[in-house]
């Protein structure tokens, strides 16, 4: 059985859409943040030296990275079609949204996340005013100016597709997921009428919504 190690509101939340996808067996194991740092817990860093979120454990290994963890566990399930591995060009397809999602769209958004965390934190007035300043010449200095590329072009590919890549659902929209979702509920999605169909679709997907329902029951232990 796989157990999924599950920081709150991180990208492990794309781990059990694939689990439940699949079909196969498997818990999620919760763990609030730290309160002071927002980071990982210190009984979640015991798990594995990087202490990053998602962590799989499966027979003796526990094993990071989003990516590697898809590809985990469809090897592992011999459910390859998630990964169109039949269709050459299919295939770099679903490898490219997937080191997209992780190499250039979630980066910005990760970065865009902390700077303002570090404007809620700023005080007294006058710090806050210049670290407001400060923050918003970053932002549109580079991270604003990448996320409109990235969303420009998920856009644009998006438009009259159903899914990512083909017509049922890979590991090009496990990965690719949890950025969109969190734009959507950021209401960042507004001006992309193609991504926030898209959005709406996959949460409509049952595998999806018991995804989701099951990862709250995990985190309400917890919390
Ligand atoms: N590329 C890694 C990124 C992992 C990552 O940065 N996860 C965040 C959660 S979204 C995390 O672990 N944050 C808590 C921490 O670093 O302590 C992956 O795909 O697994």
């Amino acid at each position: 059985m796989f157990t999924l190690h599950h920081l709150i509101e991180s990208r492990s939340q794309r781990i059990v859409w694939l689990l439940e996808m699949i079909g196969t067996e498997y818990e999620i194991k919760a763990y609030p943040r730290d309160p002071q740092t927002n980071l990982a817990p210190e009984n979640y860093k015991k798990l594995h030296p990087l202490g990053s979120a998602p962590l799989l454990s499966h027979k003796d290994i526990t094993l990071a990275e989003s990516g590697a963890i898809c590809e985990y566990i469809v090897q592992q399930t011999n459910t390859s079609e998630l990964l169109c591995a039949d269709d050459p060009e299919a295939h770099i397809q679903v490898q490219f949204w997937s080191h997209f999602s992780e190499g250039s769209f979630l980066p910005p958004l990760v970065s865009s996340l902390v700077l303002n965390k570090a404007r809620e934190k700023a005080k007294p007035f006058f710090v806050k005013f210049i670290a407001n300043k400060l923050i918003d010449a970053i932002m549109d200095a580079y991270f604003n100016k990448v996320i409109a590329r990235n969303m420009a072009y998920v856009e644009a590919h998006l438009a009259g597709k159903e899914y990512f890549v083909g017509n049922s659902p890979t590991v090009a929209d496990v990965q690719m997921s949890f950025g969109l979702d969190s734009m959507h509920k950021k209401g960042r999605l507004s001006a992309f009428p193609n991504t926030s169909a898209y959005v709406a679709r996959i949460n409509a997907l049952p595998s999806y919504q018991t995804a989701m329902k099951k990862m709250a029951e995990a985190e309400a232990q917890v919390k």
